[in-house]
């Protein structure tokens, strides 16, 4: 079977939004969408919490006064300007920080927008009917819409909280509580009607949009940044990240031009060729020795007609330790430079994984540098991560990245892995530990900005033509620096695995399952924030618990969501029915995606993607019963007909609907619809 050569998406920019138009009303902001949509905002207004003199402060500006919106907090001498304008069909406040007092004053959260009570936020028929888009810290965070009568919960264990989420900011554990990081959006169920609202940019601060609506009453909607008790000295001024606002009659449609938006405003990389690769982690794990990596080149090299393997990454397993990257354990005893040029001479690029950010007591570094560690308050190492896979007895700590050394070290290790051993795509891994609470040697940087500095040294070791992977990263100050993102958790060889769901209540975990959902709802970010790294496709029938249908399922989603194609089993095991599932896959690859029940399903089973001239929907059962589906067809085909993938079974198209009768549980059904060839003109 011939692969088709993947046609560029038809929509990756903004697609149908407006603008809040904004007025001051009794010193308070009035937002309002253009008839017909329904979405207003009432009452608006900034807000700030502050410490001073060791004391909390917490102020909401009541009178904004026009040419500027200005407002001044008397008792603190505090003084806000919030400028306003139209970008591209969206509202864009910014807001000015100054202050006036004669103290220094911390800065702990300040809320360029925030609306109270129950009239705040016009959309629909109101709270009970809204659902709420709630995006992730990190790579891994669970990620999904909510329903005002759900709640958000963190996993039962504190180490797992530490590598699921923002330990700064847990889960309220209550129905209708939610913090969405960096952007959201709220859709009305009933009419469609959606807003949106992000930040823009995520360089200095962490953002996130809080909406509290129990039992259906709204009683706060804001955005906020976490300001980490940043200093403003009398007379101080701060410009603040610009907060984007829109309107449609569609959700997704919202997040996908507020991430161009944010995308735009911090210089997003976006390579053109979604690069295609193996990865040594999800067959080998731990194990991985070196005769494995070069095992799977020549397999990978007879693939390359139908499934064009473009890197060979080296995954987890080739270190001494979590902190010794310059030496490899008895596993690699040839060294990685050797290993990089085993996997170049069979013409892929190398790849290689580091946890820049992390480092383990048996490292040298821990011994030798104890001051390159980011300590807490009482002054012990940050645990940043308990991996069984490296060790039961310890934890791994976190380097503190705002300590010049530790900036020419990241920097020299990046030069060493690319320049001299010869690896172009680098796989960042852990890289939250950068960002944890934390004493750090720059006391006046934000956790934010921690990330920031050890992501840029590296790049800045890397150079700019490798390609830098990150993983188990806060997304937003990565945006610019990194070219591919992992936006869900890990996939697994098993579709959920009972520990994780009923012991550790943990929605973010390791496994096939929760992958397929942040895969899905994540996908509106591809080459808009950067290459969206979907995790690794494994495809094999043995030594894996996934039935063909898991295997399918996961497949088709990261196949019709575009983003990185990454293999991951034993190559010479593979067979021939899997070979072909995985140039089937490849094939689905280059269009645009739309998940129709992004907002409707707390996991996603719709997914249409559109290529230049022909469509695909996908339609899956995450359930665990059969169940028949009616799908909706929106391009006219050839024939009236359409192709199932995995069947080859011609389906009739009637009235524009297609029935697919039976999917199994966790399977799907992939529907090609190629429109009818055009009609020869005279
Ligand atoms: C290598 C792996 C693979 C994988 C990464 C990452 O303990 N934990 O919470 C935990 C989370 C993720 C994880 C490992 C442990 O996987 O996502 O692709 O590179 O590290 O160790």
């Amino acid at each position: 079977m011939a692969t088709e050569p993947p046609s560029p998406p038809t929509d990756s920019g903004p697609r149908t939004i407006v603008p809040l138009r904004l007025e001051l009303r009794d010193g308070r902001m009035q937002l309002r969408a253009p008839a017909p949509l329904q979405v207003e905002l009432t009452d608006a207004t900034v807000g700030m919490v502050i410490r001073r003199g060791g004391e909390r402060f917490e102020w909401h500006a009541e009178s904004l006064r026009a040419d500027g919106l200005e407002a001044l907090w008397v008792e603190t001498g505090m003084r806000v300007e919030l400028r306003s304008a139209e970008v591209d069909g969206a509202l864009v406040l910014s807001l000015t920080l100054e202050n006036g007092g004669d103290e220094t004053v911390l800065l702990e959260e300040i809320a360029p927008l925030s609306v109270r009570g129950p009239q705040g936020l016009h959309l629909g028929g109101g709270a009970a009917q809204w659902s709420v888009f709630r995006n992730g810290y990190q790579s891994w965070s669970a990620t999904r819409a909510y329903r005002m009568d759900e709640t958000d919960r963190d996993p039962a264990l504190g180490f797992l909280r530490e590598s699921h989420g923002d330990i700064r900011h847990p889960a309220a554990g209550r129905a209708g509580v939610l913090r969405s990081d960096l952007v959201t959006a709220i859709v009305d169920r009933d009419s469609g009607a959606a807003l949106g609202l992000g930040f823009l940019d995520a360089r200095t601060f962490f953002g996130a949009v809080v909406v509290e609506a129990p039992r259906g009453r709204l009683r706060r909607l804001a955005a906020v940044l976490d300001a980490d008790a940043v200093a403003l000295p009398p007379g101080g001024r701060l410009e603040l990240p610009p907060l984007w606002l829109a309107a449609a009659a569609d959700g997704e449609d919202l997040l996908a031009a507020w991430a161009a938006a944010a995308g735009s405003a911090m210089q997003a990389r976006v390579v053109d060729d979604s690069p295609v690769g193996w990865c040594s982690w999800y067959y080998y794990f731990n194990r991985v020795r070196e005769a494995d990596i070069v095992a799977n080149l020549a397999p990978l090299a007879a693939l390359r007609e139908r499934v064009p393997c473009d890197y060979v990454m080296v995954d987890d397993g080739y270190q001494r330790a979590i902190g010794d990257w310059f030496e490899t354990n008895e596993k690699f005893p040839r060294g990685m430079r050797w290993l990089a040029t085993q996997i170049r001479d069979a013409g892929f690029q190398a790849g290689i994984w580091l946890a820049p950010f992390l480092v383990r007591p048996e490292a040298r570094m821990f011994r030798e540098r104890p001051e390159w560690l980011l300590r807490t308050a009482s002054g012990r190492p940050r645990r940043a991560c308990w991996n069984p896979g490296w060790g039961l007895r310890e934890p791994a700590y976190a380097l503190d990245t705002t300590h010049p050394d530790v900036l020419a070290w990241l920097a020299e290790l990046a030069r060493t892995a690319v320049q001299q051993w010869g690896y172009r795509v680098l796989k960042l891994d852990f890289l939250y530990a950068a960002a944890l609470p934390g004493v750090r040697h720059d006391a006046s940087a934000t956790r934010a900005q921690a990330l920031r500095r050890g992501l840029q040294a590296i790049r800045e070791g890397a150079g700019e033509d490798a390609f830098l992977l990150g993983c188990g990263c806060p997304l937003g100050p990565a945006v610019g620096l990194v070219d591919g993102m992992r936006i869900g958790p890990d996939v697994a060889p098993f579709w959920t695995n009972w520990i994780s769901r009923w012991l550790l209540r943990d929605r973010h975990g390791v496994a096939t399952k929760n992958a397929l959902r942040n895969i899905l709802t994540r996908a509106f970010m591809h080459r808009r924030l950067w290459l969206n790294d979907p995790d690794c496709l494994m495809v094999r029938g043995d030594e894996t618990a996934l039935t063909r249908d898991e295997v399918q399922s996961l497949a088709a989603v990261i196949g019709l969501t575009d983003g990185m194609f990454v293999i991951s089993d034993r190559m010479d095991l593979l067979a021939e029915d899997r070979r072909e599932l995985l140039e089937q896959a490849y094939a689905l690859r280059g269009g645009a995606a739309r998940v129709v029940d992004l907002f409707t399903s707390g996991l996603p089973e719709l997914v249409q993607t559109a290529y230049e001239e022909r469509m695909a929907i996908g339609a899956f059962n995450f359930g665990e019963r059969a169940a028949d589906r009616v799908v909706a067809v929106e391009i006219p085909v050839a024939g009236d007909q359409v192709r199932e993938l995995w069947s080859g079974a011609v389906l009739p198209v009637q009235d524009g609907r297609v029935a697919l009768r039976t999917i199994a549980p966790h399977g799907c059904r992939v529907v090609l619809c190629d429109p009818p060839p055009p009609v020869a003109s005279e």
